[in-house]
Formats: C-alpha cells, sequence, structure tokens
C-alpha cells in the first residue's frame, strides 16, 4: 500500500485520485493535516497526520503495512518568506521522518518533491543544468537544496530508494495552489472567467519554467515505476514543460475570452521569480526514465478553461 502524505494539496490532491485509479482505493492512503475536498475524502481511506511527527506516521505506516510513501507537505516559497522557521521546521523535519522510515526498512521507497527553486541568482537562468551553481535566495529554496543533499546521502549510505523531481510552476483546477510565487499562474484563469480581468503579482515579462499538472503527475508516477538501476540521480531530477510569461498567458487566454485584461502589480513574490531559472535542461530525465512532457500553453488554457467552466 501507498502513504500520501500532503494528500489534500495542491499536488497531492491529483496525486491521490492517479494513484487510486492505478492500485485501487483501499491500496492507497491519504493523511494530511487537516481534511480535504469532499471529492478526496469520499475516494479512500484518509488519516489526520502531523507531517513533523515521526511516531504518528509511524503508526501509520506499520498499521495499513505501507510499502512507498509520497511526502508532499510543505510550506511553499511565499509563505515560507512569512514564517522561516516554521518552514524549516515542516520542510525538514517532515523528509526526516520518511528518510528514516526508509533506513529503519519500514518503507521501501519514498518519493519527496524539490523544485527550481533550488536555483538561485547566480544559477545560469536559460536552460539550466542539471548539475550547477545553486546558491537559493529563498527559505523554501535553501529547505529543497538541503533536502535534496539529504536524499542524495540517504541513498548512498543507507541504500534508501528515494526518487526526487525539481517541479515547474504546476498549473491545475482540481485544487487551488497554497502559498507559492508561481500562483498567479492558476489564479489567472479563475479571474479571467469570473471577472474578465486579472491583477498579476509578478511583471509581465516575467519568464518561468511551468507545467500542467497532468503532465507533473505522469513524470511522478513514471519515475516511481522505473527500476532503481536506471534512477541515477538521487538528489532531484530537472524536470521541464514549458516556459512563458505572465504577457504570454493573457496572449493564450485572450483567443477564448476576448477582451480579457491583465493589470501587473509586482509584490514581494517579484524577487522571489527574479531569482528562479527561466528554462530547465531536463536532458537527464528524459534519457534515464524516458520524460517527455505533452502539454503546451494553448492546450493548458483549453483544458484549464474546460475544466473550470463546468
Ligand atoms: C512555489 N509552486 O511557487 C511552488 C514551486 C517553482 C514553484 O516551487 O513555491
Amino acid at each position: 500500500p501507498i502513504l500520501i502524505i500532503g494528500a489534500c494539496g495542491q499536488i497531492g490532491t491529483e496525486l491521490t485520485f492517479e494513484l487510486r485509479n492505478k492500485y485501487g482505493a483501499e491500496n492507497v492512503i491519504a493523511s494530511d493535516i487537516r481534511e480535504g475536498s469532499n471529492a478526496l475524502m469520499q475516494s479512500g481511506p484518509f488519516e489526520l497526520l502531523d507531517a513533523t511527527n515521526y511516531a504518528a506516521i509511524e503508526d501509520v505506516v506499520m498499521h495499513y503495512e505501507i510499502d512507498e510513501v509520497y511526502l508532499m507537505a510543505a510550506m511553499l516559497s511565499a509563505t515560507a518568506e512569512k514564517f522561516p522557521m516554521r518552514a524549516w521546521n515542516l520542510n525538514m523535519n517532515s523528509l526526516f521522518n520518511v528518510l528514516n522510515l526508509a533506513k529503519e526498512k519500514k518503507i521501501s521507497k519514498v518519493f519527496w518533491p524539490s523544485s527550481i527553486a533550488v536555483f538561485g541568482p547566480n544559477t545560469p537562468k536559460k536552460d539550466t543544468p542539471q548539475s550547477t551553481v545553486m546558491e537559493p535566495s529563498t527559505v523554501y529554496g535553501i529547505s529543497k537544496q538541503s533536502g535534496e543533499r539529504w536524499c542524495e546521502y540517504y541513498h548512498k549510505k543507507y541504500g534508501v530508494d528515494i526518487r526526487s523531481v525539481r517541479y515547474p510552476g504546476l498549473i491545475s483546477w482540481k485544487t487551488m495552489p497554497g502559498g507559492g510565487t508561481t500562483d498567479y499562474a492558476v489564479e489567472i484563469y479563475h479571474e479571467a472567467l469570473d471577472k474578465g480581468t486579472y491583477e498579476c503579482f509578478l511583471n509581465g515579462d516575467t519568464k518561468l519554467p511551468m507545467m500542467y499538472m497532468d503532465d507533473a503527475i505522469r513524470a511522478t508516477i513514471s519515475l516511481m515505476d522505473s527500476p532503481s538501476e536506471k534512477i541515477k540521480v538521487r538528489s532531484s531530477y530537472n524536470l521541464g514543460g514549458m516556459s512563458f510569461t505572465p504577457k504570454d498567458m493573457a496572449k493564450s487566454i485572450e483567443k477564448h475570452i476576448p477582451g480579457f485584461k491583465v493589470s501587473y502589480a509586482p509584490d514581494f513574490r517579484q524577487e522571489i521569480a527574479n531569482s528562479w531559472p527561466s528554462s530547465i535542461d531536463d536532458s537527464a530525465a528524459r534519457e534515464q526514465w524516458g520524460w517527455e512532457p505533452r502539454f503546451d500553453l494553448d492546450q493548458t488554457t483549453d483544458e484549464m478553461l474546460k475544466n473550470l467552466k463546468e
């Protein structure tokens, strides 16, 4: 059986549905610090669980005889700047808990998400390499960089089968994102439909790596299904999908909603976005486990507007 920690989040929710489709609802235990959407709660077993509490996680793992854990609980970039110590505690201690359960052989495989936030202001911004200078300037980025180092250490020293990808900004419609710098890319669709206008908290030329959630979920499951010997990167894989600016999004949406207008009022999140790459070189993921994105911006816009209208 599989345990998803942080199952009510933007990625966790979709992973729960997809893994339940694939393995059967009873074999996928969803857990989070609070209950999730009705759809999620009605789709299979759920446990209230604090990701920073080792004993509580161990109890759930033993009770359900869990084999694999997807650790999706974290505080994202924007919120982490407001609560640095709470973010460090959640992001790091949740990872140590799961890595130590794997070291004790209580679980056999772990997925843990990193992010393009591991890269910093002096990282090459275009086609950012898999291995390069990274001096993250955000609490969230520091926690992801440190988390990657610990993942690689536990693999090398204790043989822990941990797998990870550096997600770009993710666009989805099933749940709202929580406290990220790329949340504008989800909000913009909601407001385009509700109000026909959107005030973007980044300037219009901010180019960032992005991905439609279906691609991100497919990448995650493809990585977890790959034979261990193929996985040469045990820190975290660069994962690319598309790169675009808020202005590109406005144009893509305007094709469906004539007269849609975006205004730009950058806030503290602009500095975070400025420290991140504009595009990612994900050749290692492509070569080692066959990664291939499918959704471009216009296909993403079609999907988002169609599903949000329903
Ligand atoms: C955030 N959505 O904005 C997350 C992600 C690359 C962005 O890490 O913090």
